[in-house]
């Protein structure tokens, strides 16, 4: 029998995942069909050039998903799960101090962190976890009613868990199990049709649509599933023209004619989805929720820590910007950008903003390379490539959540009382938490060392 490795399963689910998704919100599947139609046309239109951040099949191929869950507990259930896939833990995302938009979680990433791993499917699934002890949205009797309403509930069946772990520790799954992995943990991720209880949702709701949605219901579910496209305005265009409301703008970085970097997303408006209601007398009626949604992104080269510091900056120069200026933000963007943002990707590169790897050219020159990679790239002996940001971009989280939820307000203050960082995860999970910023220097240093050692040179 040949067994189904940990690729395979990931790849796998990713598929049943988006057959589900498209089963319980329609508008996901016409998303992913014109996200079909625009990688096609960018790929007539750019030829090879549209492949460079990665290729034409793992762009068709390539989902992100969200979901939420509500303790340390069930996190470390989740990172099992996604373990059986080759997902590791990878960034820490404190969403409780997004802007303009708290919300009382905080987050990683399962994906895998290997370059080949990644072409062979990226797969990826953004994890929140609620913070009941965060004061800043809970009082201390609402967190211990959040905290018994979570303890009491099972989101992932023992089996699912096994055969987790099962698949993690021997590198894949027998068919027959991997048949039975598949289908528990897609029904894991499925919206349950289990009645919600009324008053407590609404109690929850009113601190935060998040908490609700995580804590106010005895089961997990797929938030949103993202392709990803090659050309996101002609995409935005595209929907718009089939009649689908899609928010307000694209987030993240604008367009311009520089070089796209790190992550934009759009994302169509939550839909109401008929749900279950159980009211205190005990009678059950139909109402409906809106808390998911279609989201899509485009996705440009990873920043250094330097190229985030003046990203960061750029972000709050066009908040300022557009905060005293009547024209339009995406406009007013675009003005930041040519002032703050290298031009091109070669300054990107030269003022170390970027993350590249480097690829000994065939038609280098002979004779001796001299020693630094700047000389060896402008000589004609490497060839630089830019490393596609494979995270998120927490201000352009909030903006989404924010964007499709009706929030209640929230008091600032630092932590609320609830300290979490990279660390405290890594110990809830047993497992450790990848920096992404580590994940790319890593590569971009090993490619540079691997050409020096073809070229006779010591890089970097
Ligand atoms: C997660 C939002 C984060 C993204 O693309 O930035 C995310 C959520 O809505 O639960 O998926
Ligand atoms: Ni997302």
């Amino acid at each position: 029998m040949t067994p189904v490795d940990t690729t395979s399963l990931r790849a796998e689910l990713a598929a049943r995942l988006s057959l589900l998704y498209g089963a319980e919100v329609p508008a996901y599947t016409t998303l992913v069909e014109v996200s079909h139609e625009v990688n096609r046309r960018v790929l007539e239109r750019d030829g090879a050039a549209a492949e460079r951040l990665g290729s034409i099949e793992r762009v068709t191929a390539e989902r992100h998903g969200a979901i939420r869950v509500g303790s340390p507990e069930e996190m470390a259930q989740v990172a099992r799960v996604f373990g059986a896939l080759g997902m590791r833990p990878t960034g820490f995302y404190d969403l409780r101090d997004a802007h303009p938009q708290p919300i009382p979680v905080v987050s990683t990433a399962f994906r895998p962190i290997d370059r080949d791993e990644l072409a062979r499917n990226p797969f990826r699934i953004f994890t929140s976890m609620l913070v009941p002890e965060d004061r800043r949205f809970f009082d201390a009797d609402l967190e211990q009613r959040l905290k018994a309403f979570i303890g009491a509930r099972r989101l992932f069946p023992d089996e699912l868990l096994e055969l987790a772990d099962r698949a993690e520790a021997g590198g894949g799954l027998d068919r027959p199990d991997a048949d039975r992995f598949l289908d528990l943990a897609s029904g894991a991720f499925a919206l349950s049709p289990e009645p919600v209880d009324r008053a407590w949702y609404a109690e929850l709701a009113r601190v935060s649509g998040v908490a609700a949605d995580i804590g106010g219901v005895t089961t997990t579910h797929i938030n949103h599933l993202t392709p990803r496209v090659l050309d996101i305005d002609d995409l935005y265009r595209s929907m718009q023209a089939r009649g689908i409301a899609m928010i307000d703008r694209i987030q993240g970085p604008p367009r311009w004619e520089g070089p796209d970097v790190l992550l934009r997303q759009t994302s169509f408006r939550a839909l109401d989805e008929p749900r279950l209601f159980r009211d205190p007398d005990g009678s059950v009626s139909e109402g409906a929720l809106r808390v998911r949604f279609g989201e899509v992104e485009a996705r440009g080269i990873a920043l250094t820590p330097a190229g985030r510091d003046l990203y960061d900056a750029a972000v709050v120069a066009v908040d300022q910007r557009a905060g005293a200026d009547a024209r339009d933000r995406d406009e007013v963007a675009v003005e930041v950008w040519r002032d703050l943002m290298p031009p091109t990707e070669r300054d990107l590169r030269e003022r170390g903003l970027g993350f590249f790897t480097y690829r000994v050219r065939d038609d280098r020159p002979a004779g001796a390379p001299p020693g630094s990679p700047a000389e060896l790239v402008d000589g004609g002996w490497l060839e630089p490539e830019p490393i596609v940001y494979e995270d998120f971009l927490p201000r352009s989280a909030a903006g989404i959540f924010a964007s499709n939820l009706a929030d209640g307000g929230v008091v600032a203050d630092a932590q609320g009382g609830a300290e979490r960082d990279a660390d405290w995860l890594a110990e809830r999970l047993g497992r450790s938490v990848s920096s992404p910023e580590e994940l790319y220097r890593a590569e971009s240093a090993a490619s540079l060392e691997a050409a020096g050692r073809r070229l006779g040179v010591d890089l970097p």
